[in-house]
């Protein structure tokens, strides 16, 4: 090892996956942070990467910090995977790059541009609608109300038993974190889903010109087999409802805080798409994601040896001085440009065009419509061991 490599490692006795941590995370970033380029956690054995250039150079360099081992604590090496691993999340080049190009090509911009009148539609309804009732719950009238309605009609799901995603989502980012109660709890309660979830995946489940259809088409074409075309839909519905629901969630909060940044938004709609971008990295809904180390590295002279997993800590990275001026600051003139909230690199969120349309619309729609969005009570989070998520926002609207 070079002589750099003698950067000295921090141990800090920290758990990021206590109900407090995940409830308030920003001062324990802060503390990672500032403590060097890399921590270690004792308590799991855990090499840490706070800060934004170092997130950045791990999740770019696929060669070094794999997926194939998972992304989540469980090393794969040595743990059995809670679920059969995902060929496009937990999979490394060249199996990664078969999958990733199908479904890449499968959500292009051309494909998505098809759904943007469907998703304005439904933005416009929904908000009248809450506009109607004048007093909501954010999370159940908003947040969940429209990525559950418009991206399983994007994949070509029915209508019926699609609550049940959610309690998917919610256990398979609880298990990328560790077996605390958090994750016992949501297993426990998707289990009695988990054959709707499976069913939903199969060919026969799926509507045509939806994008689950698409990928069965790719199998047609030999590009994939059947049995991957029915585990790139779990990919889908594993990774598109949560994640988006969260985001809206967050931002419903981040705006109902910040009144004179709503009214910026308010008076100029055209800031929709570079305030959703601003909400994400303000309040990253994806605050986790791990690699596992295939060799003896460094990360900005500190040694990790191989076989270990790093956690990089992107809602601390999307926070970092270091990377943005003022960052605890949420300004919807800024442009967040860079922020890490769907990864990098190779795995970079395939899905990341769908979760942006759906976020700017819903904000452009919102804007344009409302000229006031008001906390009427106190707001609880939804714990999970890596999404920042949202159990309930008492809101008014008030119509513009
Ligand atoms: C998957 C998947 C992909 C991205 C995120 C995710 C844990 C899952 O392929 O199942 O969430």
């Amino acid at each position: 090892m070079s002589a750099v490599a003698s950067e000295s490692l921090p141990h800090i006795d920290v758990d990021p996956f206590s109900d407090e941590m995940i409830d308030e995370p920003y001062a324990m970033h802060q503390v990672l942070r500032e403590a060097g380029p890399v921590a270690y956690l004792p308590r799991y054995e855990l090499f840490v990467v706070p800060r934004h250039a170092e997130c950045q150079a791990v999740l770019s360099n696929w060669e070094t910090f794999i997926s194939s081992a998972g992304v989540g604590l469980a090393n794969f090496r040595h743990e059995a995977p809670f679920r059969p691993k995902s060929i496009l999340l937990e999979a490394d080049p060249p199996d990664h790059t078969v999958v990733r190009t199908v479904i890449s090509r499968i959500m292009s911009p051309r494909n998505l541009q098809r759904l943007r009148e469907l998703f304005e539609r439904e933005a416009v309804i929904m908000v009248d609608r809450a506009l109607d009732k004048g007093r909501i719950d954010g999370v159940r009238d908003i947040a969940e109300h429209f990525p559950l309605k418009v991206f399983p009609d994007a994949v070509g799901l029915e209508s019926e038993g699609r609550e049940n995603l959610l309690l998917y989502g919610d256990m398979v980012f609880n298990a990328l974190g560790p077996r605390n109660a958090l994750f016992e709890r949501s297993m426990e309660k998707y289990k009695p889903v988990s054959s709707w979830v499976m069913d939903h995946c199969k060919r026969e489940a799926l509507l045509p010109g939806g994008l689950g259809h698409l990928i069965y088409e790719a199998a047609d074409k030999g590009e994939v087999t059947l049995e991957q075309a029915a585990m790139l839909v779990r990919s889908f519905l594993s990774a598109g409802v949560d994640t988006t629901i969260g985001g809206i969630a967050n931002l419903l909060l981040t705006l109902a805080r910040h009144p004179a940044e709503y009214a910026k938004l308010h008076a100029n709609p055209g800031l929709a798409r570079q305030t959703f971008e601003e909400g994400l990295r303000y309040e990253s809904i994806v605050q986790t994601i791990f690699r596992t180390t295939s060799r003896p590295t460094e990360i900005a002279g500190v040694s990790i040896p191989e076989d270990r997993k790093v956690l990089t800590l992107l809602g601390s990275a999307n926070r970092d001085p270091r990377k943005w001026a003022d960052p605890d600051r949420f300004d919807v003139e800024r442009n967040p440009v860079g922020h890490l909230v769907f990864g990098t690199g190779i795995h970079g969120c395939v899905g990341q065009m769908i979760a942006r349309m759906e976020g700017e619309i819903v904000l452009r729609t919102l804007a344009q419509r409302v000229k006031e969005v008001r906390l009427t009570g106190p707001h609880r989070r939804h714990l999970n061991n890596s999404l920042r998520a949202m159990h309930s926002l008492p809101l008014e609207l008030v119509a513009a």
